[in-house]
C-alpha cells in the first residue's frame, strides 16, 4: 500500500515509527519475525512506500541559518538519533557553539542550538544558499540514513505559523516564539499562516496525496502541525479529491493533550478540546470536510457514536505512543478502519 502521511514534528515521528514498524511486520510475514530491516528487503518483497508530509510552518532563520524543527524531529527520530528525553533535537547533543554566541552577545538565550543539529542547519542552509528547493535539500538530508519513509516539505515556499497574542490583528509573533520563549503563557487569540497565499506545495506533494491508497493525518497538533499543511493552497482540495481513505489520530485524549500546547491552540480556534471535537474540527470528508476515518483512544470511547454522527468512522483503540510495538498496534488499527472504508 502507497501510504501518505500528514504530520508534524514530535507527535508525527512518533507515529511514523510505529508504522514503519508495523509495516516491517507485514513485510516480513509476521510479528515473530522482527529482523528483517524496513520492509522485509531481504525477502525480496517490496517495502510499502511512505510518504511523509511535514509542517513547515515552524521554520525559523536563525544566526543565518534555516531552522526546520518539524522536519529535523522527523528525520532525527526516524533514524534513531533523537533526544527522547527533552524531545526534540539530537540525543547526546552538547551546546557549545551556543554558549560561545551568548558570550559574544549575539547567543539566542530562548532556544537552544545544538551543535550537532547546527550542522544540520548549516548544511541545509548551504544548499538553499545554492538555489535548491527544500525538497531536493531535505532528500539529501536525509540520505545519509535509512528512515524507511520519504519526507516533503509541505512548501518550499516560507510560510511561517504566527500567534495573535494582542488586541490588534498585526500584533504577532512567531509561534516558537510564542511556545519556547513564553512557554505558551500569553494567551493566543488566533493563528496566521503568513505567506500562504502566495505559497504553493511543494514538489511532490500533490502527487502523494493523489497517488496514495492510505492517506493518515498522524496524531500531531491539529492547528499548528496539521492546520499549517492545509493552510497551503492546494493541500486540502487535494485531501478532498483524493481516492484513498483519509483517516486520522486523535492527539487529544481525555481532556488535553499528551504532550505540548494542543488544547491551547485548539481553545484560540474555537474548537472543542476532546477527541470528538478535534474529529469536528477537521470535518467529514462526506460533507465538506477531510476524514473518513477517526481513532480516539479507549477511554474516550464515549466520544465513537458522536464522531460518527458527524458522518467520519471511528474506532476507539489504545492511542498512546510509548513504545514502537504499542504505536504499531495503532497503525493496523488504521488499517482496520481503512478496509472497513474501502
Ligand atoms: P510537534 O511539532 O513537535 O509539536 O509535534 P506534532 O505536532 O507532530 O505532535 C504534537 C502532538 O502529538 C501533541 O498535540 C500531542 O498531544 C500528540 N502526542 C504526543 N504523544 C502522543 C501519544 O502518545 N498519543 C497521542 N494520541 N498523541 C500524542
Ligand atoms: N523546543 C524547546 O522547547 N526549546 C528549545 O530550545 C528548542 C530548540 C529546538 C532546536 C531545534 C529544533 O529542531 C527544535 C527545537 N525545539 C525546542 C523543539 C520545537 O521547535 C518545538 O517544541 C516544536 O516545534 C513544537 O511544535
Ligand atoms: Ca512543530
Amino acid at each position: 500500500r502507497r501510504i501518505t502521511m500528514l504530520s508534524g514534528g514530535v507527535g508525527g515521528a512518533k507515529f511514523a515509527r510505529g508504522l514503519r514498524h508495523c509495516l516491517q511486520q507485514v513485510g516480513s510475514g509476521g510479528a515473530e519475525n522482527g529482523g528483517a530491516e524496513h520492509g522485509g528487503a531481504d525477502r525480496g518483497c517490496d517495502p510499502p512506500a511512505v510518504t511523509c508530509v511535514v509542517n513547515t510552518g515552524d521554520d525559523m532563520w536563525m544566526h543565518g541559518l534555516r531552522v526546520c524543527p518539524d522536519l529535523d524531529s522527523m528525520m532525527y527520530g526516524l533514524a534513531g538519533v533523537n533526544d527522547t528525553d527533552r524531545g526534540w533535537g539530537r540525543a547526546g547533543e552538547s551546546e557549545r557553539v551556543s554558549a560561545e554566541l551568548l558570550d559574544y552577545g549575539v547567543g539566542i538565550d530562548w532556544f537552544t542550538l545544538g551543535d550537532l543539529d547546527l550542522a544540520t542547519h548549516i548544511a541545509r542552509t548551504e544548499m538553499l544558499r545554492a538555489g535548491t528547493g527544500l525538497a531536493r535539500v531535505t532528500r539529501e538530508l536525509t540520505a545519509r540514513w535509512d528512515l524507511g519513509a520519504t519526507l516533503l516539505p509541505a512548501t518550499e515556499h516560507e510560510v511561517e505559523t504566527r500567534v495573535r497574542v494582542g488586541e490588534q490583528t498585526d500584533e504577532t509573533i512567531h509561534f516558537e516564539e510564542w511556545w519556547v520563549r513564553h512557554r505558551a503563557g500569553l494567551p493566543a487569540r488566533g493563528f496566521l499562516h503568513h505567506g500562504a497565499e502566495g505559497a504553493a506545495p511543494a514538489p511532490g506533494v500533490l502527487e502523494a496525496i493523489e497517488n496514495a491508497e492510505l492517506i493518515i493525518l498522524a496524531p500531531s497538533n491539529p492547528v499548528v502541525s496539521i492546520g499549517a499543511i492545509l493552510a497551503i493552497p492546494g493541500i486540502r482540495s487535494a485531501l478532498r479529491a483524493a481516492r484513498a481513505p483519509v483517516i486520522g489520530l486523535s492527539p487529544i485524549i481525555g481532556s488535553t493533550h499528551v504532550l505540548g500546547m494542543a488544547s491551547q491552540c485548539l481553545r484560540a480556534v474555537g474548537a472543542e478540546v476532546s477527541a470528538a471535537g478535534v474529529a469536528e474540527h477537521f470535518g467529514s470528508r462526506a460533507q465538506g470536510g477531510l476524514l473518513d476515518g477517526w481513532l480516539v483512544d479507549s477511554g474516550d470511547a464515549d466520544s465513537v457514536a458522536r464522531v460518527e454522527a458527524a458522518g467520519i468512522r471511528c474506532l476507539a483503540v489504545p492511542l498512546l505512543m510509548d513504545s514502537d510495538p504499542l504505536t504499531a498496534d495503532m497503525a493496523r488499527a488504521v488499517h482496520e478502519l481503512a478496509d472497513r472504508i474501502t
